[in-house]
């Protein structure tokens, strides 16, 4: 687990690596994890407010509608760990469900982010510890020692497993299976597939937030790696990919040019693309089988009336 001044430290060194191979390969891609510095983790807020953006409120009308349900899967005193946890409204709403939790550990990359949400936290549930733990939650980690080991109970909303590989979204909930133990719970929330038009607006919303939270991945290399990308040679765009069955971010080039990150420079042609974040959507049965092969078995399905979001409630096989 990393403390803040070296988390601050490597965080800079891994986005200097991640951007100066990405913008090398013959598609550039860069990874979605670095979307969220302060002002990207903000846009993801006002994201989540959009109309077009179903996935935050559907999945928030679950949790709410059948969070008795959700605390007596978790069972007593168990302590949450959230992956992700960036805001960590949702988790209010499972906490408050849950029958006396022991403690609640938010994992997140976004330091500064993860303290506000810690120190709101403190005011909300000023009797539950809270034990934040900065970390990648998409490489390896440990959980800290001082966090009890038993029981506790992973919650992973949002879909946020939908920006992994499938190899390495199985490879976080073999992951979370570990850090929850052999009587441990799991509650995660997944993007259903559907109408193509549906889940592009989702993605390119009228107001432009979307577009601003893409391109702001540029402002971020501008500010941190002394980068010279022109904004305004740049576009947002959503696609569909149907082999991936994603969403993919990309931001698009509008004319040939050349743009210079810490003095080496890249050459872009008109129409060619930066691909910035890859968004899966899942249908139940395939969502069942990875976490089956991860170890964990399928309890509880949660849905709305329409089948837009999934969430699942799962026990780790023995
Ligand atoms: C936070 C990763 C779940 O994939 O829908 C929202 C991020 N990207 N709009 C998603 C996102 C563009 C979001 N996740």
């Amino acid at each position: 687990m990393l403390d803040l001044v070296e988390s601050k430290l490597s965080q800079h060194e891994a986005f200097r690596a991640d951007v100066l191979a990405g913008l090398s390969q013959r598609q550039k891609t860069l990874p979605s994890r670095w979307l969220y510095d302060q002002r990207g983790s903000e846009l993801f807020e006002e994201i989540t407010r959009l109309d077009e953006y179903y996935l935050t409120r559907t999945e928030t009308a679950i949790l709410r509608r059948h969070a008795e349900e959700m605390g007596a899967l978790c069972g007593e005193r168990v302590v949450l760990l959230e992956y992700g946890a960036g805001a960590a409204i949702k988790s209010e709403i499972l906490l408050d469900a849950l029958r006396a939790p022991r403690m609640y550990a938010p994992i997140d990359i976004a330091a500064d982010f993860l303290s506000q949400t810690v120190e709101r936290f403190r005011d909300r549930f000023p009797d539950l510890p809270t034990r934040p733990i900065i970390a990648d939650f998409t490489a390896d980690f440990d959980i800290p020692a001082d966090v009890p080991a038993r029981p506790r109970a992973a919650f992973f909303p949002g879909s946020t497993l939908g920006n992994l590989l499938p190899l390495d979204a199985c490879a976080l909930l073999r992951r979370m299976r570990e850090h929850v133990g052999s009587s441990g719970k799991a509650i995660i929330g997944v993007d259903l597939r559907k109408d193509i038009e549906t889940l592009i607006a989702a993605y390119d919303d009228k107001q432009g937030v979307t577009a601003e939270f893409n391109l702001n991945l540029l402002v971020r290399i501008n500010r941190e790696l002394d980068g010279d990308f022109a904004l305004d040679a740049f576009a947002h765009e959503a696609r569909w990919n149907e082999r991936e069955s994603a969403i993919e971010m990309h931001i698009v080039s509008l004319k040939p040019q050349a743009v210079s990150v810490t003095g080496r420079s890249f050459a872009f042609a008109e129409g060619e693309t930066i691909h910035t974040e890859t968004c899966r959507k899942f249908d139940v049965a395939g969502f069942a089988h990875s976490a089956q092969r991860s170890g964990w078995r399928v309890d509880k399905l949660w849905s709305d009336p329409a089948g837009l979001f999934a969430v699942f409630g799962l026990s780790a096989e023995t």
